[in-house]
C-alpha cells in the first residue's frame, strides 16, 4: 500500500453489504422494503443497533439535541477538525434498504477497513446519523441536519407534530435519543455523503459512481382548495364550487408548468383529505394537498412557484372557490465544495471507478451540512432508479465502489 496515497486501501464490500441486510430487518416490510418512520420504536432500534456497532469498531458516540448520533475514530490530532460522512436511518413508511442506511453503514465500513489496516489519520473521523431526514412523519424534511446546520431553531424542531400530534421532542425523549449536546455546537471539517442516485441516470450510463455537485432546489407547500359542499344531484354543474374538480385543474396544470421548466423539473402533489369523506352525493366541499416543488436552477426554481401561484389565482376566479398555498419549507439550489467534489472525483480516478459529474433530484442532509462545512456526495446506482419504494435495490458492487471512493475521498481530505 502506498503509504501517501494509502493506493492498496479497500473496504470490505461483504462486511458492508451484511451490515446493510442486518439494519433491513428491522422494521421489514413484506415486499422487501423498510418502515422506520424517524424517532419511532424501530428507529431506536436501528440507532440502537449502529451505535453498538460503532462502539464494538472503537468509536464513542455522542447525541445532540436533536437525536443527531456522531461517531467519533480518534485521530492523531484531536484539536483537528473531523472528516466526517454520514447520512439516515429513518424511512419513508413504503422506503427501501438502501436510502439513507447505505451512506450510515458506509461510513462504518471505512472505519472499520482502517481499523483492519492500522491507519491512523492525522484528524479524527466521524460518522454521523442525522435525525428525521426523510420529513414522512415530521415535517420539515432534513431537520436534524437543519437545525445542526442553523436553518431551524432547536424549539421550532421540537415542537413539530406528527399525524397523531407527537412532538419530535417528545419522541426523542421517549426513545432516548434527545442527547445533551448543542446542536452545531460540534465543529465538522469536511463532510462526505454516499448515497444511491434514487434516479435512473447512473443504471442508464452504466456508472458505477456519481460525483455529485450540488442538489436541487426543493420548495413545499400545503394547499388548501375550499368550494362550497351541495347535493350531486339538484346541483346544475354550471353552479358547482366543486373543489376536488378545482383541485385536478390544478394538479395538471402544475404537473405542465414542470414539464414546461425543461428536463429537470419536478412537481409532486398528494392529495391527503378531500371533504366531506366516504359520501359520493355530496360535491367536494374542500381538498387538502401537499405540494412538492423542485428545480437546480435559481431562476427556474423560482418560475415554478411564480407560475403555481398565477395557476391557482386564475383557477379560483374561473371556479369559484379559494386556493390557499402555504409555503412550510424551502431547500435552495445548493453547489457543493469544489475541493470536496474533486476529492472525490480524484478517488473515482484513483481506483478507476467509470464516474460522471451530476445534480442530485434528491434532498439530502448533506444539503444543510453544505452551510457550515465543505460538503460533496458520492452517488451509486439503484435499480431502475426506483427508490421511496419498498423493491429499492442496489448492486453490491456499485454500493463497494462508492464506499471504496469515500474511504479515499475522506483520506485525502484528513491529509489535505
Ligand atoms: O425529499 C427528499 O428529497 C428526501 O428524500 N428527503
Ligand atoms: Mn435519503
Ligand atoms: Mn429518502
Amino acid at each position: 500500500m502506498n503509504a501517501k496515497t494509502n493506493e492498496g486501501l479497500a473496504i470490505n464490500a461483504d462486511r458492508l453489504w451484511a451490515s446493510i441486510m442486518e439494519m433491513a430487518k428491522i422494521a421489514a416490510t413484506e415486499k422487501g422494503g423498510n418502515c422506520r418512520l424517524a424517532l419511532s420504536d424501530d428507529d431506536k432500534e436501528g440507532r440502537d443497533l449502529f451505535v453498538r456497532w460503532c462502539e464494538e469498531a472503537g468509536m464513542t458516540c455522542t447525541v445532540d439535541k436533536m437525536g443527531n448520533i456522531f461517531a467519533r475514530r480518534p485521530g492523531r490530532n484531536a484539536d483537528a477538525k473531523p472528516v466526517s460522512t454520514g447520512s439516515h436511518l429513518d424511512t419513508q413508511p413504503t422506503g427501501g434498504k438502501f436510502d439513507g442506511v447505505y451512506g450510515v453503514l458506509a461510513g462504518l465500513e471505512v472505519v472499520r477497513s482502517l481499523n483492519d489496516a492500522g491507519v491512523e489519520t492525522e484528524a479524527p473521523m466521524e460518522v454521523i446519523c442525522w435525525t428525521n431526514e426523510e420529513g414522512a412523519r415530521f415535517a420539515p424534511a432534513m431537520i436534524g441536519s437543519g437545525v445542526f446546520a442553523g436553518e431551524f431553531a432547536l424549539d421550532y424542531a421540537h415542537a413539530q407534530q406528527d399525524a397523531d400530534g407527537n412532538t419530535m421532542g417528545g419522541e426523542l425523549d421517549r426513545i432516548g435519543y434527545l442527547g445533551p449536546e448543542e446542536p452545531g455546537g460540534h465543529a465538522l471539517g469536511h463532510h462526505f455523503e454516499a448515497h444511491i442516485e434514487q434516479g435512473p441516470i447512473l443504471e442508464a450510463e452504466k456508472k458505477p459512481v456519481g460525483v455529485v455537485t450540488g442538489v436541487q432546489g426543493i420548495r413545499w407547500y400545503d394547499v388548501a382548495v375550499r368550494g362550497m359542499e351541495a347535493h350531486a344531484g339538484p346541483t346544475p354543474m354550471t353552479m358547482r364550487k366543486d373543489a376536488l374538480v378545482a383541485s385536478a385543474e390544478l394538479i395538471t396544470k402544475l404537473d405542465a408548468n414542470a414539464r414546461a421548466a425543461g428536463p429537470h423539473g419536478r412537481t409532486t402533489v398528494k392529495i391527503n383529505h378531500c371533504n366531506p369523506e366516504h359520501t359520493r352525493n355530496t360535491i367536494a366541499g374542500e381538498v387538502l394537498m401537499s405540494v412538492d416543488i423542485r428545480h437546480p436552477d435559481a431562476e427556474a426554481f423560482a418560475g415554478l412557484d411564480r407560475d403555481m401561484r398565477a395557476t391557482a389565482e386564475a383557477i379560483a376566479a374561473e371556479r369559484g372557490v379559494t386556493i390557499e398555498i402555504d409555503e412550510i419549507w424551502v431547500s435552495p439550489p445548493v453547489a457543493f465544495d469544489t475541493g470536496c467534489v474533486d476529492a472525490v472525483r480524484g478517488a473515482a480516478r484513483l481506483l478507476g471507478y467509470d464516474h460522471m459529474d451530476m445534480v442530485s433530484g434528491a434532498g439530502h442532509d448533506a444539503v444543510y451540512v453544505s452551510r457550515v462545512a465543505p460538503t460533496a456526495m458520492i452517488f451509486v446506482p439503484c435499480e431502475g432508479g426506483i427508490s421511496h419504494n419498498e423493491i429499492e435495490n442496489a448492486a453490491k458492487d456499485d454500493l463497494e465502489a462508492g464506499c471504496n471512493v469515500l474511504l479515499h475521498a475522506m483520506l485525502e481530505r484528513a491529509s489535505a
